[in-house]
């Protein structure tokens, strides 16, 4: 029957990196990539928009390591505006005045010094009632007070020769400043010497050990936001808020209702706006004219029922490979998202035409993500959830697959809620990752991710093929940082 004469789809397991003539070593590839027409990263790495993965913590560490964290939308939208702020003002040179911490000239020494300990920070701008900055106390300033003259004011145990800075300080100027005068902080102040900001020691040597770190022509952290097909609202909220990229957050963008209202929102939002998830050539071509990005995965989430519940799905190499032919040669960048256990499933959907890829189940046990952490037969794992499972709908993300359950109905889920061993930080886990990439470069020969687009060429693998590919016919000893039988 001609209806059984189908294409062959190929996925991750089914496919190999042909190696090649080389001079790259991996160390020296450059892995930076676009994530969206204007959005560069320096690696090509995105944590999901899930609620056991991305929130600011997750989204910081992502984009301190160069790539980018997407926050997920199961979050009103106050919460999500903060959770932007938050990345934002992670890094920043100068912090706001709302987030300085002040003491006033009346306070006792003693209040001020539990008000540095809660708060955290070992000095702070005294300023009157006005704002005029007055002074800087610090915990040098507070300690010969200690016990003794604990009950006097501020004013008689603060530097009243302040150092201050305008507002247009670069962090350069602000560290001569500080190595001159042998101070750690320096408050910025207006025309009228009202403090509007401050600079500190550690901020400036904090940016500088993120050298790698995506950041907006701003020097603030970048970072991407879900929005639900059809939230107009949210998606202006975060672009207000000073969100980068916005993803159209659906698992199935070649519906129209969702590609008429992803044009409206791009329509009304600077940020650039990614449509998913795709898989197809016809629904790439479907939104290629309007769309800063792509994002391929239809069903291949470790999480993910969706092939399973309703028997629809494309194998991810074949998809990101046909949505590629027709991002490509319009210059619409493509994110492989879903389906990746090992560096080299990442690098793979990058030779299939991905300019990045996105993973949850790699990230979701480390501490930068939000979920539980679950102890069982003594062993740690965090809880991990499909945003269409049962509890995450519950928690409001059944839109994504355009499902609601009106009050009593059950919900049809199209994910698993699970567990994940616990992991250790992001920066591990992000440097095995990238490090697996670069070595799939160098067997290419590649030395940039879009000369590895070009270059590479798959063969194709067998079971017994599949079967060699992995530890075989030994009993493991030693648990690898970048390997685990599953
Ligand atoms: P993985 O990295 O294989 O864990 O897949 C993560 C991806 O799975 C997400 O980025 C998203 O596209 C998809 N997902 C999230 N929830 C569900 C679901 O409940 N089916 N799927």
């Amino acid at each position: 029957s001609e209806k059984l004469r189908v294409p062959e789809a190929l996925t991750f397991d089914d496919v190999l990196l042909r190696p090649a003539e080389s001079r790259v070593e991996p160390d020296a590839a450059d892995v930076s990539t676009h994530v969206s027409k204007n959005v560069r990263l320096n690696i090509p790495i995105l944590s999901a928009a899930m609620d056991t993965v991305t929130e600011g913590e997750m989204a910081v560490g992502m984009a301190r390591e160069g790539g980018l964290g997407v926050l997920h939308r199961n979050m009103d939208v106050e919460r999500m505006v903060a959770e932007i702020s938050r990345v934002k003002r992670a890094d920043e040179l100068v912090i706001r005045r709302d987030d300085v911490v002040t003491a006033s000239p009346t306070q006792t020494v003693r209040e001020v010094d539990a008000m540095m300990e809660r708060e955290g920070v070992s000095g702070a701008p005294v300023v009157d009632d006005d704002d005029t900055v007055l002074g800087i106390i610090s915990g040098t300033d507070i300690r010969p007070y200690l016990e003794v003259g604990e009950s006097d004011q501020v004013r008689e145990a603060m530097t009243d020769e302040v150092i201050t800075a305008p507002r247009e300080v670069d962090a350069r100027a602000a560290l001569e400043l500080m190595y001159d005068h042998k101070i750690e902080r320096v408050p910025i102040v207006d025309g009228d010497e009202r403090l509007v900001g401050l600079v500190t020691m550690q901020g400036i040597l904090q940016r500088r050990e993120h050298e790698n770190a995506a950041r907006d022509d701003d020097g603030r952290l970048r970072v991407g936001v879900a929005v639900g097909p059809f939230e107009t609202d949210r998606a202006e909220a975060a672009d207000d808020a000073g969100a980068d990229v916005l993803f159209i957050d659906c698992a199935h963008a070649h519906n129209l209702d969702v590609l008429d209202s992803a044009r409206e929102i791009k329509q009304s939002v600077d940020a650039d706006v990614v449509v998913g998830n795709v898989g197809t050539e016809e629904a790439a071509e479907a939104a290629v004219d309007f769309a800063d990005g792509l994002k391929v995965g239809i069903g291949p989430g470790s999480i993910c029922t969706t092939r399973v519940v309703s028997g629809a799905g494309m194998p991810q190499i074949t998809a990101v490979a046909e949505v590629a032919d027709v991002a490509a040669p319009e210059g619409v960048p493509v994110i492989a998202d879903g389906g990746i256990r090992y560096s080299g499933d990442a690098i793979k959907a990058i030779a299939a035409g991905a300019d990045a890829v996105m993973l949850g189940s790699y990230f979701a046990g480390t501490e930068e993500a939000p979920g539980r952490v679950i102890t069982m037969n003594g062993k740690k794992y965090k809880q991990y959830r499909g945003m269409g499972s049962v509890g995450a709908m519950k928690s409001g993300g059944g839109e994504r697959y355009l499902k609601e359950a009106d009050e009593g109905e059950e919900f049809v889920p199209e994910g698993v809620e699970a567990a994940t061993p616990y992991k250790g930080t992001l920066a591990s886990e992000l440097h095995q990752l990238v490090g697996g990439m670069r070595s799939g470069m160098g067997y290419v020969g590649a030395a940039t991710i879009p000369a590895f687009k070009q270059r590479s060429e798959f063969v194709r693998v067998s079971s017994a093929g599949q079967a060699e590919g992995h530890p075989h016919d030994v009993m493991i000893t030693d648990e690898a940082p970048n390997y685990s039988p599953d």
